[in-house]
């Protein structure tokens, strides 16, 4: 399906998120942006406000700074989410424990209107309908994106159970 935002033909929406909660978040966030609009075909439209959330998960670990990007994107949703593979190890990612602490991750959230079900990649991202840590900052910037059939980011806080302990984090704030 054609996704309707672009003006420009052949360049979709797309919508990320970006997570870290080892070492210095901030500064993690900022350069993992910086480094997804180097080349010519990623643009930065929207960023959200950077959000300190309690770990989702079994694991007990450290608060993450969570926060989502608004791109327009000449690549296809494989490409785009190879490019985020891409700048997750540039920055040092390792493979770490599953639902364990990490360094950054980026997660396609949405590709224009794009279903996706395939082994690496689906979209809409399969769980991001009930991660407030995604809902809240993509909330933010896109209320009504459609995280799920039927379903815009707005509606689905609404019914959000982990919402508590999120809180927004100032452009100044380091931790
Ligand atoms: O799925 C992304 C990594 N991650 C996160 C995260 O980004 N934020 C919060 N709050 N909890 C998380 N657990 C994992 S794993």
């Amino acid at each position: 399906m054609t996704d309707t935002f672009s003006q420009k033909p052949n360049w979709h929406r797309a919508a990320l998120g970006l997570g870290s909660n080892m070492g210095d978040t901030k500064a993690a966030l900022e350069t993992a942006i910086a480094l997804l609009q180097a080349g010519q075909d990623i643009r930065l439209t929207r960023r959200s406000s950077d959000y300190r959330t309690p770990p989702w998960g079994p694991i007990e670990q450290d608060d993450f700074r969570n926060a989502c990007i608004l791109v327009e994107t000449s690549l296809s949703p494989q490409d785009l989410l190879k490019r985020c593979l891409e700048t997750e190890l540039k920055m040092g990612r390792v493979r770490e424990e599953r639902w364990g602490p990490r360094l950054l991750d980026i997660d396609v959230l949405l590709y224009g209107d794009t279903a996706i079900d395939e082994p690496d990649l689906t979209l809409p991202h399969p769980r991001m309908a009930e991660r407030a840590f995604v809902l809240v900052p993509l909330a933010e910037i896109w209320p009504d994106a459609p995280v799920k059939s039927d379903l815009t980011a707005k509606e689905a806080l609404k019914t959000c159970p982990d919402l508590d302990g999120i809180t927004k984090l100032g452009p100044t704030t380091s931790e």
